[in-house]
Order: C-alpha cells, then sequence, then structure tokens
C-alpha cells in the first residue's frame, strides 16, 4: 500500500467509476476473464444497428441481463462511497454502470454516463420507462413502438445534460477517485483528464494497471473491497 496522505482537506470529491466497482457484486466486467464483451458479441446485442435488425434477441438478452443483475447487492464499496457522499455534502457520484448498485446503497445524484439497465426508451413517442420487471414485459409502447433499452451502446451519443453534469463536476473537484475502469471507452475515459487539468489530486483503485495509469498521483493496486476501507475513511 503506498503512503497515501490524509485527505480532509478536499471538499469537492468525484467519484468515478467502472464495472470493477461492482465486480465484487457479482456483475461481470466487460473486459477481461469473465467479460461479458467475451461470452456476447456486442455486435449482435447491444448496438442501435442490432436492436433495429433484431429487437427481439436485444430485449431477451436484456431480459437476462436484468436477471442477473437484480441478484447482485450492492457490496462494501458502494455503502463507502455512498457514506462518504452522505457525510461531504459535495462529493459527486459519475459511473459508467449501468447496474443502478451506487444508488442502491443509498447514493444521489448519480450520473450515469452509459444508461441504466433499469430504464427503457421509446425512440417513436419519446416516452420513457423505469422499472426491474423481468422479462420485460410489455415488449412495446402505446404507440407501437419496441421499447429500448436506455442504455448508451458503442456508436450513440451519451446525454449531453449527462456528460456536461460530468464535466463540470471534473473541472470543479479537487480530488478524483477513480475505481475500476480499464479507461479504454470513451469520451467517459477522458473526463479524469479535465480534473487533472484543473489541478485536482487524482486517485486510481484497480488490482491492474490502465490505459491513463501514468497520470494518476496515487495508484492504489488492489481490489475496490479492499482499497475503499484503506482510503475513505482517510476522507473524512
Ligand atoms: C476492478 C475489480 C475490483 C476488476 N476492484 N477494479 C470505432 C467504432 C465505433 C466507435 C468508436 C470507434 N473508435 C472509438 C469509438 C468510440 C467508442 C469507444 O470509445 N470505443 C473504444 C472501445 C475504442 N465510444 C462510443 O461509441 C461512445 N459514443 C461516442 O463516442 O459517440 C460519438 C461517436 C459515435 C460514433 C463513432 C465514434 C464516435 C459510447 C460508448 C458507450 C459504451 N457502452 C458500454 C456498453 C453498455 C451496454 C451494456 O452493458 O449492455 O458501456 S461498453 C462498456 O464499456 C460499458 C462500460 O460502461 C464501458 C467501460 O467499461 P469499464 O467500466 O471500464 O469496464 P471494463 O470491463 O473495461 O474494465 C473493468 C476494470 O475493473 C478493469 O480495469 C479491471 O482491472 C477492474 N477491476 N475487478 C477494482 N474488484
Ligand atoms: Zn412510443
Amino acid at each position: 500500500m503506498p503512503d497515501i496522505p490524509r485527505f480532509t482537506e478536499f471538499s469537492r470529491i468525484v467519484i468515478f467509476t467502472g464495472a470493477g466497482m461492482s465486480a465484487e457484486s457479482g456483475v461481470p466486467t466487460y473486459r477481461g476473464q469473465g467479460g461479458v464483451w467475451k461470452q456476447y458479441d456486442y455486435r449482435r446485442y447491444a448496438c442501435q444497428q442490432a436492436f433495429d435488425s433484431d429487437p427481439a434477441a436485444v430485449m431477451e438478452f436484456h431480459d437476462y441481463r436484468r436477471k442477473l443483475v437484480d441478484q447482485c447487492p450492492p457490496n462494501a464499496g458502494h455503502q463507502l462511497v455512498a457514506e462518504l457522499q452522505a457525510r461531504k455534502a459535495h462529493t459527486r457520484i459519475i459511473t459508467q454502470n449501468i447496474d443502478g448498485l451506487h444508488q442502491a446503497a443509498g447514493a444521489t445524484d448519480v450520473v450515469e454516463l452509459h444508461g441504466s439497465l433499469w430504464r427503457l426508451r421509446c425512440d417513436g413517442c419519446g416516452a420513457r420507462r423505469e422499472g426491474r420487471d423481468i422479462p420485460i414485459v410489455p415488449r412495446h409502447c402505446a404507440c407501437g413502438r419496441y421499447w429500448r433499452p436506455d442504455i448508451v451502446w458503442f456508436g450513440d451519443m451519451l446525454d449531453e445534460a449527462n456528460l456536461e453534469s460530468a464535466i463540470s463536476a471534473m473541472d470543479g473537484c479537487d480530488l478524483l477517485v477513480s475505481i475500476g475502469t480499464s479507461a479504454v471507452v470513451y469520451p467517459a475515459a477522458q473526463l479524469p483528464t479535465l480534473a487533472r487539468d484543473s489541478g485536482a489530486t487524482l486517485v486510481e483503485i484497480n488490482p491492474e494497471e490502465t490505459e491513463l495509469s501514468a497520470m494518476y498521483h496515487h495508484c492504489l493496486r488492489g481490489p475496490a473491497s479492499q482499497m475503499l476501507p484503506k482510503m475513505l475513511p482517510k476522507l473524512l
């Protein structure tokens, strides 16, 4: 464990998370061993083209994803992050995850950059629908179009308001803690560079080195469950 300074002087903290944050809840990551994209070709189940050509197959895949994630409780890391936010009011949570586990642990105002597994939208009439039904029923919106998972797939634009919110949090923070992301998917991967450019201290928590590790001031090599209990109490 490298020497971690006491971080009490930080008041504008951003927690930026990826799939590794939820790995210890049992949610598979995307890349690496056991990764979702190792098992399933995203071109068949998780892109607009797949949805346009076979919406039924895409929805079936999302029934499966919901069933899997529904059985995964938030882990101790999610709880610690929520506790930090409760005690330090200006803490922002920006996640790439679609599982809703930060909110399940009690975190509020979470920016979900890549959407949510628990929300659907209709690209016909613009309706949105939230819920945890498994299987997803009904499959069609009242206007007749298939409901579409409100998830940001490859090639989709990120929601502008979400991205703006994340950018302003990064620009205004004094401490950025990145947890469990491989930092290969853009534009999300770029966000921590904004925090660095505005003079924030950067901490990376990940058992493995990532594409962007070199720009971090502190790299804590280990799983979130072990690193967060060591680090977050130093922030309070
Ligand atoms: C632990 C741990 C523990 C494990 N504790 N840590 C060519 C064609 C088309 C597009 C592009 C292209 N070239 C570039 C692009 C842009 C593309 C992109 O970035 N691609 C790169 C892969 C090259 N980006 C986009 O398309 C974005 N949109 C966009 O840019 O629009 C403009 C545009 C349009 C068209 C063309 C070009 C530009 C949208 C990106 C949407 C990403 N969506 C997904 C899928 C969600 C769907 C679903 O779940 O069904 O979001 S992809 C997937 O990756 C998911 C994640 O949020 C995202 C990031 O993954 P993450 O979280 O980092 O997970 P992993 O698995 O990669 O890493 C886990 C990490 O945890 C590892 O480092 C482990 O070590 C660690 N770990 N256990 C701590 N216990
Ligand atoms: Zn509709």
